[in-house]
Formats: structure tokens, sequence, C-alpha cells
């Protein structure tokens, strides 16, 4: 495939107007497609089976079925996303329970000021709280209106649109609260402690070599 049959597939966007150019962090392209990034397999599940542990530095720790997630109070999101490897894209919407409910739901007050994600499988990701302590960060069932699909991390995810993309872990299973701030997956392999992508935050030392068509060579939905 040459160059411009790429740009083609990828269906990356020019965008002049000043205003939605403006919501395009240095270094991204905008897409209308959807890739699918993750490390290892995608994993299935017994619904029944499946549960969220909450646990670490708190007062108590939780376990919560996909039920008891369903049953908190509902929230929908429209954000814009930014992946890493450079694709952003415009006006996502996300449905799930707002972070914020979610620890009042459960009656946790945190003591911490950070958290590590885990999901499925074997994945890491640290955040701190004031970072999930907004009102678009979302332990997320629904895409556009639809379940997730299991590639784009059903049947929960957290999307926190503010920060890089690799944040978002797909597959959550587990929110443990940390007294000190430590690098998560990517984290530890030369991605930023923090990743926000209005500030670059891309890399912890030297960029790291991502190839530009890194995202086109992978799944979309
Ligand atoms: N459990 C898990 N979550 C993950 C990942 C992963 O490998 N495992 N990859 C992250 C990365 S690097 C990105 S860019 C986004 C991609 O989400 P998407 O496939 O829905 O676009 O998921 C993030 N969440
Ligand atoms: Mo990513």
């Amino acid at each position: 495939m040459n160059k411009a049959e790429r740009i083609k597939r990828m269906k990356v966007v020019p965008v002049s107007d000043p205003a939605l150019a403006k919501r395009i962090p240095a270094g991204q392209v905008l897409t209308e497609r959807f890739p699918i990034l993750h490390e290892g397999d995608v994993p299935v599940y017994d619904l029944d089976k499946w549960d969220l542990s909450v646990f670490g530095e708190i007062d108590k720790e939780v376990k919560l079925s996909f039920e008891d997630v369903m049953k908190m109070p509902q929230t929908t999101v429209t954000r814009d996303i930014h992946c890493v490897t450079r694709w952003s894209r415009f006006d996502n919407q996300f449905s799930g329970v707002l972070f914020r409910d979610f620890l009042k739901e459960i009656g946790v007050t945190p003591s911490s000021k950070y958290v590590m994600l885990h999901g499925d499988m074997d994945y890491t990701a640290n955040v701190s709280v004031a970072d999930l302590d907004r009102d678009d960060v979302l332990l997320a069932h629904s895409f556009e209106g639809e379940p997730l699909t299991d590639k784009h991390g059903g049947p929960l995810r957290i999307v926190i649109p503010h920060l890089y993309f690799w944040k978002s872990v797909k597959w959550l299973r587990g929110i443990e609260f940390i007294n000190e701030n430590k690098p998560g997956f990517w984290e530890q392999n030369g991605f930023h402690i923090n990743g926000d992508p209005f500030k670059e935050e891309r890399f912890s030392g030297e960029d790291l070599p991502i190839p530009e068509d890194e995202w086109e060579r992978k799944d979309y939905d």
C-alpha cells in the first residue's frame, strides 16, 4: 500500500476550521475510524462471574458484580479522545457510571492521591485521584448507545478523555488506591507518568519510535 492509499484507509480528516483545529493536540491527526489497540488477547467473559475489585488504601475493600455497576446512576458523556500513536477522534459518546458517583455509591472516601487501574490481560495504568474526580471520567459499558464490543474493552472500561487513551484501561477489573504514584504498564515502558495530550506528555525520556502507521495497521470497528 502506498502512502496515499494508507491515508485514505485511515480516513484522516483534514481540519482547517480553527475552532476544530484547537481540539486537536499537537502532533495528532484526526480520524473518523475507531482503531483497536491493545497488548495480548481479547478476554472472554462469563458476565455472571465477572467482578470489579476496589482495594488498597481505602477504608473498606469492595467487590462488585456487573449488575451492581449497572444499578448505579448512569451518565453519558461525549468527548474527544487522543491516542499517543497520533490519532484523535472527535465526539465519542460513552455511557456508564461517573467515577465520582461510583465512589459515592460504594461509600469509599480515598485517603490516597493515586490509583492503579488494573485491566485484563495484566494491563495497568496509573492515574491521580484528581484526574478521576471530574465530570467526564466514566466507568463505561456503552459506546454510541451500544454495549462496548469486546475489542473496545467490554463489558467495562474506564474512559479518561483528557489523558492519552492508553490510560483508558479496557476490561477493567481492579481499582487500587495507592499512597505513592508509580508507573503502570506503558509508563514503565517509556511513556509519560501523566499523559496529558495538550502538553504532549508522550514519553518519560527520549522519544520512542512509534511508526507513523502503527495504528493504521491495526483493526478498526
Ligand atoms: N486492558 C487493556 N486496556 C488498554 C490497553 C491494553 O493493552 N489492555 N491498551 C490501551 C491503549 S494503548 C489504547 S490506545 C486504548 C485503545 O482503546 P481502543 O482499542 O478502544 O481504541 O486502550 C488502552 N487500554
Ligand atoms: Mo495506545
